[in-house]
């Protein structure tokens, strides 16, 4: 008998011919018990279809998650550039913003020690411009040659097929001790930037100099930054890990839930804009990207914000089929001649030709520009217009009317003077690898330099091979002696003094700290986007429990409350309140503050169960604010929680105050170092 699951408001359910199916649930075959026909026309397109769903996945960046939103233009830039969305105060341009990790497959988890992408493509009146870019303003290697060399190394090894989403191996540490210019990089990728806590809490960087060009043909150099209206946050390691195993999709998550939630993202779009002339006078080549221009030398200035308030209908047609390219250009936007930038100009159109089949995916509604866009280009895979008359060719007398180049407002390059000998050959101003990444170094406040020691002890001592480890200490050791020497104490090896150790082939300069370059010096604070819980026992107070909902609500966050079943307890008043999970699937690593709350017998169970113990003793191994009411304290006893000023005993209103002005603060790094924490 088919099952006949129609309803009267139901759409037909068709074949990709347009045929109705009288039956979606059996295929045909001879007799009910009788072999499965060849002639199943349905089951063979059904089945062929999703045969093929999977496309190639990223071959970087495969791990991403994105959404839809508009940037706002807050400062008419036609001083600096022609390009209309940047040139009118309050005019919005549709965007598609992709977050993503670089090391990891489609599959991976979203919390690796990694590099975020940041990849922005604005749908302007005049064609799409995209940026590109990456969580941290600099980038491993100066020459685009290198690019396959670095995934290589850091992707899993190629016999064994692992480590999945990881940089602490042999390979990617064997290759980073041959590439001085990685050091810069190294001291951020292994900085609290690659811990982020969620993809809202990150800046983005163009990384690279671009050019400016004004309707005048003046130009002037740029470097964009994203700065996210949530300041910059980031995960402990030992979060990070744990998070991985209790929620793979956190970042997804997060980015998903809040715009759901109506509670949208947002990010201010800031020039660096300079001319040759300053350019000349910093003590690095601003063609290099493994440099940045410190904020103290040239400021930044803020033209827009960029707002993400639309997750995407459907992840495949949009997440994963759009194609961003740093080549994606809009007049008054160019290229510097950064080699490294230079290479990627082709990388990525080459990229998706093979990852989405030919040369059509601008035809990819998520890929389109919304701008008009004709030309003569015709045919190929997968074409989906259908271009009308005789001439596919130009110059024409036939079609008058059709599309011709517009010498006085189409893209122009910039005319950069050029001449040179053809040479494979760097520049001797690139030749600096270590005095920003010291620079780096001495900005950071002390929490984030001891874990920059942690984190470097932990990728080295999962590099087994010893002379690997001891060339890193040796590039260490020229970026600042006290790290090496740190790092090595925790390896449980020597720094080496004698060859073959590392040697700056341009002596190191102690350049003048960058206090922005600290996040937690330069963080925005409060709770506004912060997610916390509270562990329910029965008995809880109701009017605590209503007091520190409101509170939080006030303040931008949200409270999951978590009880050990889902049903939920019985608060002191008598009522049943649910819980919106269960302690089992809920581990305090997910949360950034929290609270207990239950009665002296409601939180008996709760003594007994080890992921309750856990709940606390992770709360306080990172560094959050725990907020305990007594029943609450018996359960920190019992699970050996030491107690600090941001521990907060719960007892009335008042006391909700004070943690919630305990929590707006963050994470609690006066607490590194005391018993149970990692340090
Ligand atoms: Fe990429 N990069 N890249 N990259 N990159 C790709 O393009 C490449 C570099 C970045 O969400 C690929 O469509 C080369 C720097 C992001 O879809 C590929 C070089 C920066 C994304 C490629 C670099 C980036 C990519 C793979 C060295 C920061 C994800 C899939 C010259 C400024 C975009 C794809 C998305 C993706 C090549 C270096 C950022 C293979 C050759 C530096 C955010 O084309």
């Amino acid at each position: 008998m088919p099952a006949r699951m129609t309803t009267p408001a139901s759409l037909p359910l068709t074949s990709s011919q347009g045929v109705t199916l009288s039956d979606n649930q059996n295929s045909l075959r001879a007799g009910t018990r009788g072999p499965t026909l060849m002639e199943d026309f349905l089951l063979q397109e059904k089945i062929t279809h999703f045969d093929h769903e999977r496309i190639p996945e990223r071959v970087v960046h495969a791990r991403g998650s994105a959404a839809h939103g508009y940037f706002e233009c807050a400062r008419d830039c036609s001083d600096w550039t022609r390009a209309s969305f940047l040139s009118k105060v309050g005019r919005r341009t549709p965007v598609f913003t992709r977050f993503s990790t670089v090391a990891g497959g489609a599959g991976s988890a979203d919390t690796p020690r990694d590099v975020r992408g940041f990849a922005v493509k604005f749908y302007t009146g005049e064609g799409n411009f995209d940026l590109v870019g990456n969580n941290i303003p600099v980038f491993f290697i100066q020459d685009a040659i290198k690019f396959p060399d670095l995934v290589h190394a850091v992707k899993m090894e190629p016999d064994r097929g692992y480590p999945q989403a990881a940089s602490a191996h042999d390979t990617f540490w064997d290759f980073i001790s041959l590439m001085p210019e990685s050091m810069h990089m190294v001291m951020w990728a292994i900085s609290d930037r690659t811990l982020p806590r969620s993809l809202r809490m990150i800046d983005g960087f163009g990384v690279h100099t671009f050019r400016l060009v004004d309707a005048q043909g003046v130009s002037r150099f740029v470097k964009f930054h994203w700065r996210a209206a949530l300041g910059v946050a980031s995960t402990t390691w030992d979060e990070a890990v744990k998070i991985a195993g209790a929620d793979p999709d956190y970042h997804r998550r997060d980015l998903w839930e809040s715009i759901d939630r109506g509670d949208f993202p947002a990010w201010e779009l800031a020039l660096q804009v300079f001319d040759e002339e300053t350019a000349a006078s910093l003590p690095f080549d601003v063609l290099d990207a493994t440099k940045l221009i410190p904020e103290e030398l040239v400021p930044l200035q803020v033209v827009g914000r960029m707002v993400l308030d639309r997750n995407p209908d459907n992840f495949f047609a949009e997440t994963e089929q759009v194609a961003y390219c740093p080549a994606h250009l809009v007049p008054g936007i160019d290229f510097s001649d950064d080699p490294l930038l230079q290479g990627r100009l082709f990388s990525y159109t080459d990229t998706q030709l093979s990852r989405l089949g030919g040369p059509n995916f601008h035809q990819l509604p998520i890929n389109q520009p919304r701008c008009p866009f004709h030309n003569f280009q015709r045919d190929a895979v997968m074409q989906t217009t259908r271009p009308q008359g005789r001439v596919n060719y130009e110059p024409n007398s036939l079609a008058p009317e059709g599309p011709r180049a517009a010498a006085e407002h189409g893209f122009a390059t910039w005319p950069a003077p050029t001449t040179g000998t053809k040479v494979r050959q760097r520049a001797e101003t690139f030749g600096d690898h270590y005095s920003q990444a010291r620079q780096f170094l001495a900005s950071l406040t002390p929490p984030e330099q001891r874990h920059i020691v942690m984190a470097l002890a932990f990728e080295l001592g999962k590099v087994t091979v010893l002379a690997i480890r001891e060339r890193v200490l040796g590039h260490l050791a020229v970026i600042d002696a006290g790290l090496a020497g740190l790092v090595a104490e925790r390896l449980g090896q020597s720094v080496p003094t004698a060859e073959p150790r590392p040697q700056a082939t341009v002596p190191p300069q102690d350049l003048p700290p960058s206090p922005a370059l600290s996040q937690l010096a330069s963080r925005a604070g409060g709770l506004a986007g912060r997610h916390l819980a509270a562990l329910l026992a029965d008995g809880a107070d109701d009017t605590l429990l209503a007091a520190m909902q409101r509170a939080l609500t006030q303040a931008g966050a949200r409270l999951t409350l978590v009880a050990e079943k889902i049903g939920g307890v019985h608060l002191a008043d008598g009522t049943v309140q649910p819980a919106d999970q269960a302690l089992a699937g809920a581990p305090s690593c997910l949360f950034d503050a929290v609270i207990v709350l239950g009665s002296e017998t409601g939180i008996a169970t709760l003594r007994q169960h080890p992921a309750a113990l856990d709940w606390l003793r992770d709360a306080w191994r990172h560094l959050k604010v725990i907020g305990l009411d007594p029943a609450g304290a018996l359960l920190a006893r019992t699970a050996g929680m030491p107690t600090d000023e941001a521990v907060v005993a719960l007892t009335q209103r008042k006391s909700v105050e004070t943690f919630v002005q305990k929590a707006a603060k963050g994470k609690y790094h006066a607490r590194e170092g005391a018993p149970g924490t990692d340090h």
